[in-house]
């Protein structure tokens, strides 16, 4: 067996649309719509950089049902461009981009190869002799919810290093739509030796034993706040005994970065903008030189609480760190601002002090929990659609929320109170 290189990648979401970016600045917007388009140049340079034998990619090569001419145009020229320096690229549609969408009509290099509805093999060659065979299957329409992995067929033999490519939720996330749904086991019976995964967008290898190794890639580039952190495809590398050695590789130009900033100890709004800015910053290193979009969550309990109580009030101090923010590449931005604060007040503490409010804390704190069951019978005795009986767990945060919005309202003290 000749060693080989290739590259593995899925999810390119092409022309997918700028979703959660409730942007107000133009330099943001557009580089969130065009970042797809650079990673799939990164892509490209990657392959072509590497010297590999072949790229593969797992499926959702588009966003959407309708493809625009440009996303085709777009994906062929990258394809064209392996082309001419000799890479093959093999390719399988997913949920996103299915056979029956709309296609343009487009003259696909010939080292292109799109497989169709049947699982079919290919082999990937170099100077005209086979290293090595890949079966793949696309989808024929969006909800395929059949295990396709069980269609797949063994390897005629074993002299050929044998990859599976598939488009499939692995163990049933339930965190992504259920399509061509398979276990580990199903992939492992059919005796692929490299399982090439598309359509979890967070890369990882679910399974890797001495005989197999599946592996999701993730998407090139993320799309919104829920899909924070480096996004890339993986190198892989396979040597003379067919040992597969794997080494991600970050493709993204706009980096998604979530995390919480505390408001405990903060004295002031002043102290506050500090500490968001602070966080901004790590934001922008932690993105090791691209743009990076960042979303903010506002934790812990503290004077600081009460200035942000009004809504109008926390969008005009976002607009004003926002229009701080110097938009000069590598930027971060600040996508958004959520708060989870709670007044300055310990919850236990006051509830001992001997007035309405801690009289109110006190009940609220002891009441059982069967006690609420009871009061919310009525409601949730099945006669209203969709409103099923509460969990302890459920009926717990419930009162907490509730004794904190009692605090923010009855508390005397300026401080925690919201403004009359
Ligand atoms: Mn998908």
């Amino acid at each position: 067996m000749q060693p080989f290189k290739f590259v593995h990648a899925a999810d390119l979401h092409i022309d997918s649309p700028v979703v959660g970016l409730k942007s107000r600045n133009d330099v943001v917007g557009a580089r969130v719509q065009e970042a797809g388009y650079e990673a799939l140049d990164n892509l490209v340079k990657l392959c072509l950089k590497e010297a590999v034998d072949f790229l593969l990619v797992a499926g959702d090569v588009y966003d959407g049902a309708i493809r625009s001419p440009r996303a085709q145009l777009r994906f062929r020229d990258a394809l064209a461009k392996l082309a001419d320096a000799g890479i093959q690229s093999f390719v399988v549609h997913g949920n996103h981009d299915p056979l029956n969408g709309r296609y343009s009509s487009i003259r696909w290099p010939d080292a292109a190869h799109f497989f169709g509805a049947e699982p079919e093999w290919a082999e990937a060659t170099r100077d005209g002799e086979s290293i090595a065979r890949i079966q793949g299957v696309s989808y024929p329409q969006r909800d395929v919810t059949e295990n396709l992995a069980a269609r797949f067929s063994e390897p005629p033999d074993g002299e050929l290093f044998s990859i599976g490519l598939l488009h499939c939720n692995l163990g049933g996330d339930p965190a992504h739509p259920n399509y061509a749904p398979c276990t580990v086991d199903d992939l492992k019976a059919k005796q692929h030796t490299y399982w090439a995964l598309g359509h979890i967008h967070k890369s990882g290898v679910p399974y890797r034993d001495q005989f197999t190794t599946i592996v999701y890639p993730g998407n090139v580039q993320a799309r919104a706040a829920d899909e924070p952190g480096a996004r890339g495809c993986y190198v892989v590398q396979v040597d003379g005994a067919g040992v597969v050695d794997l080494e991600f590789r970050a493709l993204d130009v706009v980096r998604w970065d979530v995390r919480e900033v505390s408001i405990e100890g903060l004295v002031g709004v002043d102290d506050l903008r500090d500490e968001v800015m602070n966080a901004l910053e790590v934001a922008l290193l932690a993105g090791d030189g691209r743009d990076v979009v960042c979303r903010l969550t506002l934790t812990g309990r503290g004077p600081v609480h009460a200035d942000l109580a009004d809504p109008v009030a926390k969008e005009e101090f976002v607009d004003l760190l926002q229009a701080d923010l110097p938009m000069i590449t590598p930027w971060v931005w600040l996508e958004r601002l959520t708060d989870e604060t709670k007044p300055d007040i310990d919850l236990e503490d006051r509830a001992q002090q001997d007035d309405f409010l801690g009289e109110v804390l006190k009940r609220a704190g002891s009441t059982a929990t069967e006690e609420f069951q009871a009061a919310l019978a009525e409601v949730f005795s099945g006669r209203r659609d969709g409103l099923e009986k509460l969990e302890d767990k459920e009926i717990s945060e419930l009162v907490d929320e509730a004794r904190w919005y009692l605090a923010d309202l009855l508390e005397p003290d300026d401080s925690a109170a919201p403004a009359a």
